[in-house]
């Protein structure tokens, strides 16, 4: 037994080190911090597991890409947002400094606070009034609204309290753009949506694979 594990173990050797020589060879091939130096093509695997950058939050219509998804713990579908790379119910600790970036290729959307609630379950208003000019001076709280953010363009917020926020788009509330956005000191992101089957090709995981700096 011992004899066969020298063997294995000098048998792994020999690959560790005939990988690190093709990963020379290879240059700039190498992915960074990856075992593999074969890239796959941009438009398939690599963007799937593609995240958003941290303290990004990326918003478009659940049909355009993002889908939708059941919360166990709200007690609600959520859709429209994601700090990940499909919807799920959104979770920073308070102080921090978030990015909201609109992953549309063609549609404005908008962050605001539709109310904010102290536990479960997330009732989301039939028809809330949601103001479509910006308003509350980039702070998260009750009554903040972004503002029309243009299609690939985005706004800053800042988490000052801690809360549970519903949130949701001025312009599609109605077409499932509404959220949980819990911010506590050990809040985290919540299960994501799987993809929606009528994804459309125009918002397929390419166009944002991209972000600007
Ligand atoms: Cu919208």
């Amino acid at each position: 037994m011992g004899r066969k594990f020298v063997a294995l173990a000098i048998a792994l050797v020999g690959v560790a080190v005939s990988a690190c020589a093709g990963r020379m060879i290879g240059g700039n091939a190498a992915a960074p911090g990856g075992g593999t130096y074969v890239l796959p093509p941009l438009d398939s695997d690599l963007a799937i597991t593609a995240n958003l950058p941290k303290n990004t939050i990326g918003e478009e219509k659940p049909d355009e890409g993002l889908g939708m998804v059941k919360s166990p713990k709200w007690q609600a579908e959520v859709g429209g947002y994601t700090q990940q790379r499909y919807s799920q119910v959104l979770g920073f600790p308070p102080g921090t400094k978030i990015t909201v970036r609109n992953l549309s290729k063609t549609t404005e959307h908008t962050l605001d606070v539709v109310k904010v609630i102290s536990k479960p379950p997330a009732i989301f208003p039939r028809n809330p009034k949601l103001l479509v000019g910006a308003h509350g001076h980039g702070k998260l709280e009750a009554g903040y609204a972004s503002g029309p953010i243009k299609p690939g363009h985005s706004v800053t917020i800042t988490l000052v309290k801690s809360g549970v926020y519903l949130i949701g788009c001025a312009f599609h509330y109605h077409f499932g753009m509404h959220d949980v956005f819990v911010v506590s000191p050990h809040a985290a992101p919540g299960k994501q949506a799987t993809p929606p089957p009528t994804s459309h090709p125009t918002t397929s995981p390419t166009s944002r694979s991209s972000y600007d700096p």
